[in-house]
């Protein structure tokens, strides 16, 4: 940071003589206060370095992007501090770790109010503009011009929210981005002021809606599957094992895959149901034209797999062509949209003045662990492309094959560039003179990562770690305490988890002292603060043990795993978010809840107790009738204690009710409660006479 400060200091003097100089010419030129560059920075989402040619990938051609390379820095060691859309585009703004400026997952509002460079850019005389997926929430600060995509954004014909004001468009998203983006430099902005644009793309963000002019790109290339696609997490802890990320299981077959079903076909299930309506309404959402051009380069692409009736591994491998070909398809417009920007910097005469800069807001796997999305600090998540064009400063064609940079350095590399002061609380690191390839000395030599997103989508348990040039420590925190080390050296696939491994326990002492240094130089200790507020752990016999059910709770709310009926965690007030429904709660539909729970041994039973949920505008209905049975065998059940539905029929409260049978005494092995569903809705309900639901959560033995 020294070297900067004195350049400011430096620049700040030289303003203050300019003040008694008349005459410009008079200063000698290389005492000339520096002209502050535009910033034109390109960030997509979900783009993996994997799919741009100028990262040496072998899947698809980015002639485009591939010129800022050619023309400017591309760096091998650049990453994301919290591998998720939000969270990533905080830290871009704030210059500040997610536990600093309070977007620690998707989930979070966007505190607009606090110190962001756009703002600090525009103290500095510059003209902002923000146009693209936002993804924050909160209305942007900070701007000139806003133009933004609600939440994730549509690819046909989608909304967008233009300062304010939501207008429906026509088009292909990429496109529209770009169109407003150039409509903006043209003709919105101050042209007396340097600009700083953030131009920022939803694709190829899932699900993979190509333009209709790619449809039927790659139909007849075969792409190469990926080293690690079969991937069995065999030296892995839990955590890999319990994620739904994998493209062989947890793509929807019409929203992700394109696969239509005819009407009779509409799924039963609740999981599925949820990817049959939203593929509905995505592809309802294109023109009769459109909807034409995609269904002819389509339905005969289905009509083959149906015939074929692919299974295990071929299905599997099957699905990665569909996925990838589609996901490169969107790329496809990405890459011609950049270059319709560079274009229009070249035609007037901004080429030379412009900072521009490729990225996106993370990695993505692209079947590497047989995985889709990103999230975990593995590497095809944890690194970012990063490209950097700016002619006056900038080599050309380097490659920078060895600094580390994070989206944590974009805020003070961008106020360095506009001469603007860096504030001492943004935790990143200008890049301008690495830029240059003069890397200050004491540059970064590791990285500090954490993500939260847990109990959540995915199922990517909450994890920290450090990487450094030649490791990486990890750990798993939680539901789940573990840890996991790579030697990047030997392994760059992270296939082989050495955590354990003798040889490597020199290495793990030294980087977790450095791993804890860096969480201190960061002030990332208090972790206690981000774990959901609203769940209790509960200690009882029960814990982690085997529960049996008679019926399966429906998929929609099983939470992934029948143990979430006994894994300690009670949510015990009424408010839940949908992440909680999901994770904490077994929902029944139209069935009983018939559970029984093995101990592994004879115990001493005090209490049992269980939980359950109503909320009757979601259908969901305390059980009618509840009992608590034990036995020593699992043969022979005694009962304990029997209950009534303790509330009135036509109590519209949402409530969590405990039901406790206390003061048993007894040794037993197994436990089994009994909640009847009520069935159907009630006569006064709106659904009368459809399924209810019953919902539970924690069955407590002490
Ligand atoms: C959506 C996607 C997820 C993705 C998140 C976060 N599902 O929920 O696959 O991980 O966004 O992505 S989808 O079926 O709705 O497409 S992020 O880029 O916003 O972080
Ligand atoms: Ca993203």
């Amino acid at each position: 940071m020294s070297e900067n400060l004195q350049r400011r200091e430096f620049l700040k003097k030289v303003g203050k003589g300019l003040a008694f100089v008349t005459l410009s010419s008079a200063i000698p030129v290389s005492c000339k206060p520096k002209k502050q560059p535009n910033i034109l920075f390109i960030m997509s989402d979900d783009h993996a370095y994997q799919a741009i040619s100028a990262y040496g990938g072998k899947l698809n051609k980015t002639p485009n992007i591939d010129r800022i390379a050619e023309e400017g820095v591309r760096f091998e060691q650049s990453f994301v501090t919290n591998s998720i859309c939000a969270p990533s585009r905080a830290v871009l703004l704030t210059g500040k770790y997610s536990h600093l400026n309070g977007v620690i997952n998707n989930s979070k509002v966007f505190d607009g109010s606090q110190q962001t460079f756009p703002k600090l850019l525009r103290e500095n005389g510059y003209q902002t503009a923000m146009i693209g997926k936002w993804h924050l929430k909160s209305q942007p600060t900070g701007f000139d011009y806003w133009n933004i995509l609600p939440g994730q954004g549509h690819y046909y014909n989608p909304d967008f929210i233009e300062m304010g004001e939501k207008k429906r468009l026509h088009g292909y998203v990429t496109d529209l981005i770009t169109d407003f983006a150039l409509d903006w430099l043209e003709n919105k902005r101050d042209k007396n002021k340097p600009f700083c644009l953030l131009l920022h793309h939803k694709a190829p963000h899932r699900n993979w809606m190509p333009d209709t002019k790619y449809l039927h790109k790659y139909d007849d290339v075969k792409m190469p599957l990926p080293e690690t696609f079969f991937d069995d997490y065999s030296t892995r802890s839990r955590a890999a094992k319990e994620q739904e990320m994998e493209i062989a299981r947890h793509l929807f077959i019409d929203f992700d895959l394109k696969v239509t079903r005819k009407p009779d076909e509409y799924p039963t299930n609740d999981w599925e149901k949820m990817g049959a309506d939203m593929w509905k309404n995505a592809y309802n959402r294109m023109t009769e034209e459109q909807r034409k051009a995609w269904d002819a380069a389509y339905e005969p692409k289905n009509a083959l797999f149906r015939k074929a009736r692919l299974k295990g591994k071929d299905l599997a491998v099957w699905k990665y062509e569909r996925y990838i070909k589609d996901y490169l398809r969107c790329i496809d417009s990405v890459d011609d949209n950049v270059g319709r920007v560079l274009k229009y910097l070249d035609n007037n005469g901004l080429t030379e003045n412009t900072v521009v800069i490729y990225t996106s807001d993370q990695g993505f796997f692209l079947g590497e662990h047989g995985w889709f999305d990103k999230r975990w600090i593995y590497e095809q998540s944890l690194r970012m492309p990063l490209l950097v064009r700016y002619p006056r400063e900038v080599p050309s064609g380097v490659v920078n094959k060895d600094d580390m940079v994070l989206n944590l350095d974009f805020a003070p590399t961008f106020l360095d560039y506009a001469n603007a002061e860096i504030p001492s609380d943004m935790q990143g690191r200008s890049i301008r003179d690495v830029l240059k390839g003069k890397t200050p000395s004491d540059w970064r030599q590791a990285v500090y990562y954490h993500y939260y997103e847990y109990p959540a989508w995915h199922k990517v348990k909450r994890h920290y770690g450090i990487r450094t040039k030649r490791y990486k420590l990890v750990h798993f925190y939680y539901d789940i305490n573990a840890w996991e080390l790579y030697d990047l050296e030997n392994d760059p696939d992270e296939i082989h988890n050495v955590y354990d491994d003798p040889a490597y326990q020199a290495v793990v002492k030294k980087l977790k002292s450095q791993l804890k240094r860096l969480q201190e130089k960061y002030g990332d200790t208090n972790f206690k603060k981000f774990l959901p507020a609203n769940q209790r752990k509960t200690e009882h016999l029960g814990v982690g043990k085997r529960v049996l059910l008679v019926y399966q709770p429906a998929k929609r709310y099983n939470g992934g795993r029948i143990s979430a009926l006994c894994d300690g965690m009670i949510y015990p007030d009424g408010k839940f978010s949908d992440i909680n429904l999901k994770e904490g709660w077994l929902g029944f539909k139209g069935v009983d809840l018939i559970a029984t729970i093995d101990l592994g041994k004879v115990r001493e039973i005090q209490s049992v107790r269980a939980q359950f949920l109503q909320q009757i505008e979601s259908w969901i209905f305390m059980p009618t009738q509840v009992s608590f049975m034990i036995s020593l065998d699992g043969k022979k059940y005694v009962p304990v204690a029997a209950f009534e539905n303790p509330l009135s029929e036509r109590q519209m409260e949402s409530v969590c009710k405990t039901l406790k049978a206390e003061g048993i005494q007894k040794k037993a092995r197994f436990i089994k409660v009994h909640a009847k569903n009520r069935g159907v809705c009630p006569d006064w309900h709106p659904g009368a006479g459809e399924k209810a639901w019953l919902f539970c959560d924690e069955i407590v033995v002490q």
